[in-house]
């Protein structure tokens, strides 16, 4: 049965842009998967942990006959394959790839949740996200929304396309 997926995407070490594109490429690769759509990508101020460098962020859509565990291990596959070096915990990664929506799915494990717990007071992750439906809704509120509730919707823009 194929699903439909939201993929969020972070770089604040290294070859940024390099390390989102790598890692789109290694996405559109997976098995048994495809990636429907891509958001532009954005410069983020860091949100959490301050002392890191800003990030690049971008959001796919991708449609998916993985099941939501095995796509994570698919995740952190290319994450180590990028070689992600994490040393602080919420401090500056190669890559992040998190699963925000998977179809209505509800996940709640120790190693994953669904949808993803900080999705809707980040701009980082909405912003892109509406590059792919502006006019998404969320627990039927639009998804504008969301995003003027967002602290951190001012650190966030749109990164100068190649
Ligand atoms: O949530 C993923 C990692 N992360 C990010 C991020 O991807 N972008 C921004 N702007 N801040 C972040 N803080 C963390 S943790």
């Amino acid at each position: 049965m194929k699903s439909k997926a939201y993929i969020g995407l972070g770089s604040n070490l290294g070859d940024r842009l390099g390390n989102l594109k790598s890692a789109v490429n290694a996405i559109s690769q997976l098995d048994k998967t495809r990636v429907l759509k891509q958001s532009r990508i954005y410069e983020t101020e860091p949100v959490g942990y301050l002392d890191q460098g800003n990030f690049l962020n971008m959001v796919l859509l991708i449609e998916t006959e993985l099941k939501p565990i095995d796509l994570l291990k698919k995740l952190q596959g290319i994450e180590s394959m990028l070689k992600r070096e994490r040393i602080i915990r919420w401090g500056p990664r190669t890559i992040d790839l998190d699963i925000l929506i998977y179809d209505d799915v509800i996940i709640n494990l120790p190693e994953l949740t669904i949808p993803h717990p900080e999705m809707l007071k980040r701009a980082f992750v909405l912003i892109p996200m509406k590059d792919i439906d502006p006019h998404m809704e969320i627990n039927g509120i639009n998804i504008d929304r969301y995003i003027s509730k967002c602290d951190d919707k001012n650190g966030v823009k749109l990164y100068p396309a190649e």
